[in-house]
């Protein structure tokens, strides 16, 4: 059998006609259980290259991890394997193999511009400028980079950046949105200085309520009178320590790609509130009312909708603090590991705004779990990390699930979360195959 893109249009449209389609399973579509018997079981056994120990447990209307993540051609210079979901703007993934690394390096960073960056080959870094001003700015300023860096104190922090569309692959009805499996996240380190103090320099008022940014990049149409998107966080979450306007990313310039000479932070909330690029800061007097701050752009239903519902503008929210979350980074989904030697598996966990406090994994589709070994975050806002060694019981398929739990006790739904229009916060757990043989 060969399998490729087909089988995911197949399981959007209807995954469990697609279950009785390729494997002959048929169903309950209320509790989504279906026995694989006979030749279903024999087909799926055959196309994933084993017996699978642990069958009856398997959901039905869910693509074997297998096959679920699959990896095409694509190649950006600088960048190593990331696969290219939109090339205007462009907008990569990372395989989670590639995100092993304890602090993501720039050639494994996913991309995500909603517009046209802007050419900063030839700038001179130390005379770009940055405007603070808004409503609620006491001392409207204009900086120059180099006196950024030489007025305030520099710090350099691990924060993770995770597009609120991650995930927005798996949804059903299908979000329009880049179909992002689980490769837009990463955690490199950042060198700024804190947003909070360039503030404290310009003078808050007492009216403020949101902080804002522009930025350089241009409307795709080209329309310059179009900006390509600008955001911002409430004052709350721009005061504290981790936010930051940073100029180097691991202890480099930001690459071209990633706001070249100066963006800002703001880890644990959606990328999307880090501009970069960045040119202006506004204290604002209201919530931010920039491109991709209102409509469905980075919003989910205020209470939860049934799938494929219409939603009202005025019911939906702006997103904050993103959701718990893990991913499993070793082996390498689809691995072969031989019969009776313990594996290790390994990967990071993220829980916005909060710590992670356990994680958990499964081999029998989440029938039960084992708790795995996990790491403090090398400062607040950085992902932590995790490995435990599974045995496995026989030789078969396998998949591993991995499941965080945050601070307050919330943790990774095993599928999927809530569907919302525009598919944000899938922060369902990652799940690789496994061929023991
Ligand atoms: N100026 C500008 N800033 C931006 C964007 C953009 O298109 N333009 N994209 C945002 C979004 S949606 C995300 S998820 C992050 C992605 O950061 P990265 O491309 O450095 O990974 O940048 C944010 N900042
Ligand atoms: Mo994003």
């Amino acid at each position: 059998m060969r399998i490729e893109r087909g089988l995911h249009a197949l399981y959007d449209a209807d995954p469990l006609a697609a279950d009785r389609r390729v494997w002959g399973r048929e169903s309950s579509p209320l509790t989504r259980r279906g026995f694989l018997r006979g030749s279903g079981l024999a087909a799926m056994s055959a196309a994933l290259g084993g017996a699978i120990p642990f069958a009856e447990r398997m959901p039905a209307g869910l693509i074997p991890a297998a096959f679920a993540q699959t990896t095409e051609p694509f190649s950006i210079p600088g960048k190593d394997g990331l696969r290219v979901l939109n090339d205007r703007p462009l907008n990569a993934e990372t395989p989670a193999h590639l995100l092993d690394d304890a602090v993501t390096p720039a050639e494994r960073l996913f991309v995500r511009n909603n517009g046209t960056p802007p050419n900063t080959a030839d700038i001179d870094p130390g005379e770009w400028t940055v405007e603070v001003a808004g409503e609620a700015c006491l001392r409207p300023a204009r900086f120059t980079l180099g006196e950024i860096q030489r007025r305030f104190p520099h710090h350099t922090l691990q924060l993770q950046l995770e597009c609120g569309g991650n995930g927005r692959s798996e949804f059903h009805p299908p979000a329009r949105g880049n179909q992002w499996t689980t490769g837009a996240v990463g955690c490199p380190t950042w060198t700024g200085v804190r947003l909070r103090d360039v503030l404290a320099d310009c003078g808050i008022g007492e009216n403020a309520v949101y902080v804002a940014w522009e930025a350089a990049d241009a409307h795709i149409s080209g329309d310059p009178t179009k900006q390509a998107i600008s955001r911002g966080v409430p004052l709350p979450k721009a005061l504290e320590e981790e936010s930051l306007i940073a100029w180097d990313m691991n202890g480099a310039p930001l690459p071209p790609l990633h706001g070249y000479p100066v963006r800002m932070v703001a880890g644990g909330w959606p990328g999307s509130v880090g501009g970069k690029w960045l040119t202006r800061i506004l204290v604002r007097d209201r919530v931010h009312d920039g491109e991709k701050m209102g409509g469905q752009s980075y919003r989910v239903p205020c209470d939860p909708v049934v799938p494929g519902a219409e939603v009202a503008d005025a019911d939906m929210c702006i997103i904050e603090s993103m959701p718990v979350k893990s991913l499993i980074t070793f082996p390498e989904s689809g691995v072969r590991l031989p019969f009776g030697a313990p594996a290790t598996v390994r990967g990071h966990a993220w829980a916005g705004d909060l710590a992670v406090r356990e994680l958990h994994t499964s081999i029998d589709f989440g029938t039960t779990w084992q708790r795995a070994a996990l790491t403090e975050p090398a400062n607040r806002l950085a992902w932590q990390h995790w490995s435990t060694s599974i045995d496995f019981p026989r030789p078969g398929y396998y998949e591993v699930w991995a499941r965080a739990v945050d601070a307050v006790g919330r943790s990774q739904p095993a599928l999927l979360p809530a569907w919302n229009p525009r598919g944000y916060l899938n922060n369902a757990c990652h799940r690789i195959a496994v061929r023991v043989a």
